[in-house]
Parts: structure tokens; sequence; C-alpha cells
């Protein structure tokens, strides 16, 4: 059997002789950080490839989601999902918020709607979805819910680049989204991240606030922090943005594959395309019945690691388990049943622009038995 490894996911890299040249004109120009040229034309490109009015760029995708927060004066208690990555709910912790988790809806794994209201107190200030795996939320129910309680909305768009619904981002809705840009990510600058705003207004506060806080060399407009991205990632990322689009459809080839093969495997399901949504592939989680498949998740997936197909299980535990959150009213497993059942039962599989015919074939047998 072929022991090579299979991993979860692969970044994107540029052509090393391309990205040499972009690194002899930053040589060249001794400019490597603070909104230097490429920097620039970074938050232009992704800002028109993207379909939204402002991008600023950040040094990872945790720091927008803290500034975001801040810069709206966001306080007292925030709506989110437990069934994210760690940095949604540490972002709100940092800045001394109170996580108040709710329940997800298991047709998309993301926040369900219909049990926000319930869950709002007068402390309430704002809600913060995260577009799980690229799957849009109800971003109308959610602005519903927010506009009736005056509440701001701050998505954590961290795997939904280059996600529309019907011709139009989904980094357009709330009151702002935020990106990550992890090596992991579909796209990708080494570390990095962005912000997605509305107006002019809010980018420039934004700016200053990811800069110290600096207005000009002797003005500071508040307490900010340094999350700016340097030169040498915004050259890679100029370069990987150009082949962004050829790694979406490899990974939307991928997909198709995946669902071909295990459409008919008994206690395992997944995701399909939602109608009007162009996604991005960034995940592909299945989700294993015990009972049903006959065997249980964990087993699978150690199963899968044993032929070094490493499959990941994204999102377990659920952030509420975690010890900082679990002592939330909450955080109660019985308050969150959808969640736990997703997080239990959760297999990403390998997925990502560079798979061959091989290593799909060999992550489906391990699955088919
Ligand atoms: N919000 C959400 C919803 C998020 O998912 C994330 C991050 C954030 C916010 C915060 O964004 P950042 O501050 O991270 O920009 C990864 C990533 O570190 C993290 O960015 C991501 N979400 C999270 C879901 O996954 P790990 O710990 O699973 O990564 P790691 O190092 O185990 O890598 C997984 C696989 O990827 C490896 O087995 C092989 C491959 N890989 C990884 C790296 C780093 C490579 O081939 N090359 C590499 O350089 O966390």
């Amino acid at each position: 059997m072929n022991k090579d490894i299979i991993t979860v996911t692969s970044p994107l890299l540029p052509d090393l002789n391309d990205f040499h040249a972009e690194l002899q004109k930053i040589w060249d120009s001794k400019w490597i950080t603070n909104n230097g040229a490429f920097h620039k034309q970074l938050e232009l490109a992704l800002a028109e490839y993207l379909g939204v009015p402002y991008v600023s760029l950040f040094t990872n995708g945790t720091l927008p989601l803290i500034t975001a927060l801040q810069a709206l004066r966001i306080t007292g208690e925030v709506i989110t999902t437990p069934y994210s990555f760690v940095a949604t709910t540490h972002a709100l912790w940092w800045n001394g918020i109170k996580p108040v988790f709710v329940d997800i809806d298991p047709a998309t794994g993301n926040i369900d709607p219909d049990k926000i209201e319930a869950a709002i107190t007068p402390r309430t200030t704002a809600i913060m979805p995260v577009h799980v795996y690229g799957k849009p939320c109800d971003t109308s129910r959610i602005q519903e819910i927010a506009n009736k309680y005056g509440l701001k909305v701050i998505y954590d768009a961290a795997h939904a680049f280059g996600v529309k619904v019907n011709g139009e981002s989904i980094l357009n809705a709330g009151d702002m989204s935020t990106l990550s840009f992890h090596a992991t990510k579909v796209y990708n600058t080494i570390e990095g991240g962005a912000m997605v705003m509305h107006d002019e207004r809010t980018k420039q506060r934004i700016d200053y606030l990811k800069n110290f806080g600096f207005e000009n060399e002797t003005t500071i407009m508040g307490p900010g922090i340094n999350s700016k991205m340097d030169e040498v990632r915004a050259a890679y990322g100029l370069l990987t943005l150009k082949q962004v689009d050829d790694a979406i459809e490899a990974r939307h080839q991928v997909a198709i594959a995946y669902r071909k093969a295990l459409r008919d495997v008994e206690g395992i399901t997944f995701f399909d395309d939602m109608p009007g949504v162009r996604h991005n592939y960034s995940y592909f989680p299945i989700f294993v019945d015990a009972n049903k498949y006959g065997m249980t998740r964990d087993d699978l997936y150690f199963k899968m690691k044993a032929a070094n197909v490493l499959g990941r299980r994204y999102f377990y535990p659920l952030i509420s388990e975690f010890s900082t959150y679990r002592g939330l009213e909450s955080a109660k497993p019985e308050n969150l049943p959808q969640a736990h059942n997703m997080a239990n039962s959760v297999i990403c599989l390998p997925m990502h622009h560079a798979l061959t015919e091989e290593d799909i074939q060999r992550t489906i047998e391990c699955i088919m038995k």
C-alpha cells in the first residue's frame, strides 16, 4: 500500500521564481512593512476580486476579529456559535465580552437564527456568527433580528473567501466581516487576514487601529494595536490571488468525486451545494452515524490515520467544552444538542487543490471499508 501521507490541506504556493522577482522589488525599495506599495495593491486587488467596497489587511485572521469588536465598541454579551475554531470565541474573551452560545442548524452547521432571540438579554450588544466551512449563514434573518434589537453583526468569515450568494459577496453582510489567509485556507498569505467594511470612514479608523492608533506622526486616535501585514506577505498574496480561481475549481472537482463515491454509503452524510451559492470548497466535512455505518467516528478517524489519510475532526471538541468557556450557562450541553451531535460525528476529509486521483481514491477506500 502507498503510505505517502495525505494531509487535510496543503498551501497554495506561488511559483518560487515569480515570488523571487517580487522579493527583488521589495529589496530594491527597502520598504518592507507599514502600508507599502504591495500592501496597498493587495487591498485593492482583494476588494475587486471579492466584490466588496473596502478591505483592510491584517497579520492573521484573529486580530481583525478582536479589532472589529474594539472598533464597534462592543461590550457586555455577544451571541455566537460554539461550532467554530477557538479564535472566534477567544476574540470575545480578549475584549472582556461574555460569549453566549446558541445552537446550530444541522442543515448548515451555522448558528440557528430561530434560537437567537431567546438568548438576547439587556446586556446583548452584538451577534458574531461564523460561515462555517464557507457555507453562508442566513444573513437576512440574522440582520432582521439585529435590526429589531439594535445589535451589531460581525461575521467571522475566515472560511468564506470568495463565497457569493446570487452573485453577491457574502462578505458584504453585517457591519463587518473578517477573513483568515492562514496557510491552511483556500487563499493564503502564509499568515494573514483581513477585515471587510462598508465605508471609507470605517476603513480609515481600522487602518489607524491596526497601526497603534496612529492618525499621523503625533496623533493617536485611540488605543490601537499592531496587526499590520508586511510587504513580503502582501507580494506573496498578490501572486496566490492569481491562482485562487483554479485552486477553487480543483477543490470543486474533489468535492464532486467524494460526493459521487460516498452518496450511497449507509451512515455517511455530507453537505451538498446550496442553490445560488458560489462555494469555495474550503472543507469537505462528512458526518458518521455510528449505528448505521457500523463504526464510530473516532474509529474511522483512526483507521484513516493508520492508512496515512489525515482527516481532521474540525470542530471537535466544541468551543463551549474548553475549560475557559464550559462554566458558562449557555455552554451547557443540553442547550447545544445539534452542535454536540455535529462535533461528535464530523471528519473533514483531505481537501485541497493538489490532491491527485490516487489520493482521492485512497481516501474514499478508507471510508468504503
Ligand atoms: N475563525 C475561524 C472560523 C477559523 O477557522 C480561524 C482559523 C480563525 C478565525 C483564525 O484565523 P488565523 O488567526 O489562524 O488566521 C488551522 C489553522 O491554524 C487556523 O488558521 C484555522 N482557522 C484552523 C481551522 O486550522 P491547525 O492547528 O489545524 O493546523 P495544522 O498546523 O495542524 O495544519 C493542518 C494541516 O495543514 C497539516 O496537517 C498539513 C497542512 N499544512 C499546514 C501548515 C501550517 C501544510 O501543508 N503546511 C503548513 O504550513 O489549525
